[in-house]
């Protein structure tokens, strides 16, 4: 282990490289911190679902209710004979919802960084739309990527949903927002899913569950650290932290060390003192008019707003600016 970070430098940029630089990175960063896309090996993915079906996590309810309601106004952003790009397409659950309201769809693009559970998934809903070619890519979406060739050639609507763009920096998501364009081309639509500021106590429910879920998806990163990099963490040292900061509109996440302790990864050595955190994820809530100024800087407009009764939550048609109205 000494050994392979002695020549990380050196060797070729594959994932589990990026994945060691990056947790050696941010373990040597003060605070410490991890980026939360490492969340989603397959462990990771199917707690996150177990997530979804919380009662306390309303996202996930909430914006499946909107969908239901805007899927047949969403489906007139997709052009005939378009491919669907779904970003951080997890189970599939939310497109699934859509493409029956989208006969036209030819092809569903779902885009993840968790290969094996996306590639299940895939699998799942060609069964269950055997019209529909499915062409999954795995990448992560934090930088550019190329769609599959037969999805050059057509028109395309993009689909983000379940707020994951708010684990996003603020300054990262217009970065993110104008590579989005350039993947769906400068005609196309995006429909995101953006959660909003709310109750306080709402959210702390929502990332603090009674089952503990939300905890063991959170420590599952330090499980996948000692399985994928020979670590020597316990994970049950670590305590899971969730709160809503205020001034910032996010919710932050952080493994809080229960004592003084050292731990090894890769031939490093990291010390903890007792309460220090690793900061593992945040989670941005804006309001509509926030995230409209967001996007405007990335050359989008709001086309169309859906939310629920409680305005806990919003999907958002965004269109190429010049084209705003005109759909
Ligand atoms: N869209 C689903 C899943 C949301 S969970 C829903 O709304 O319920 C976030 C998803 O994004 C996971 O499937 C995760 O693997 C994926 N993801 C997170 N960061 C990513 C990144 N940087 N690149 C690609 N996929 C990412
Ligand atoms: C995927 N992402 C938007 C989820 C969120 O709410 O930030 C991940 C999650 N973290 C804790 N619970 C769910």
């Amino acid at each position: 282990m000494t050994a392979l970070s002695a020549i990380l430098p050196e060797i070729r940029q594959d994932d589990a490289t990026v994945f060691a630089r990056d947790v050696i990175a941010g373990l040597s960063a003060t605070p410490k911190r991890l980026p939360p896309k490492y969340f989603y090996d397959e462990a990771g993915s199917r707690l996150f679902e177990k997530i979804t079906r919380l009662p306390e996590y309303y996202p996930t309810l909430t914006e499946l209710a909107i969908l239901d309601g805007a899927a047949a106004a969403i489906a007139r952003f997709a052009p005939p004979g378009a491919a669907l790009v779904e970003f951080g397409s997890g189970s599939g659950a939310k497109a699934r919802r859509l493409l029956r309201e989208m006969p036209g769809v030819r092809a569903y693009v779902p885009v993840d960084i968790s290969a094996e559970f996306m590639n299940g998934e895939a699998a799942r809903l060609q069964a269950e739309f055997p019209t529909l070619a499915v062409l999954p890519v795995v990448a992560d979406f934090s930088g550019s990527f190329e769609l599959p060739a037969a999805a050059h050639a057509m028109p395309r609507l993009g689909f983000f949903p379940g707020s994951t763009i708010g684990n996003f920096e603020p300054h990262e998501v217009t970065a993110f927002l104008a590579r989005a364009r350039n993947v769906l081309g400068q005609a196309a639509a995006l429909v995101i899913g953006v959660d909003l500021v709310k109750d306080p106590d709402v959210l702390h429910a929502a990332y603090n569950d009674s089952r503990g879920v939300t905890a063991r998806f959170n420590r599952n990163l330090l499980v996948r650290i000692n399985r994928e990099l020979g670590a020597d963490f316990d994970p049950g040292a670590f305590e899971h932290h969730a709160f809503f900061n205020r001034e910032l509109r996010r919710i932050e996440m952080h493994l809080a060390s229960l004592r003084r302790q050292k731990v090894r990864v890769l031939g490093r050595c990291f010390a903890f003192r007792a309460g220090e955190t690793i900061h593992t994820e945040n989670s941005y809530k804006y309001t509509a008019e926030s995230f409209a100024a967001l996007a405007r800087g990335a050359g989008w407009a709001v086309g169309a707003v859906w939310s629920d009764p409680q305005d806990y939550f919003s999907v958002q048609a965004l269109v190429p600016e010049a084209s705003k109205g005109g759909i």
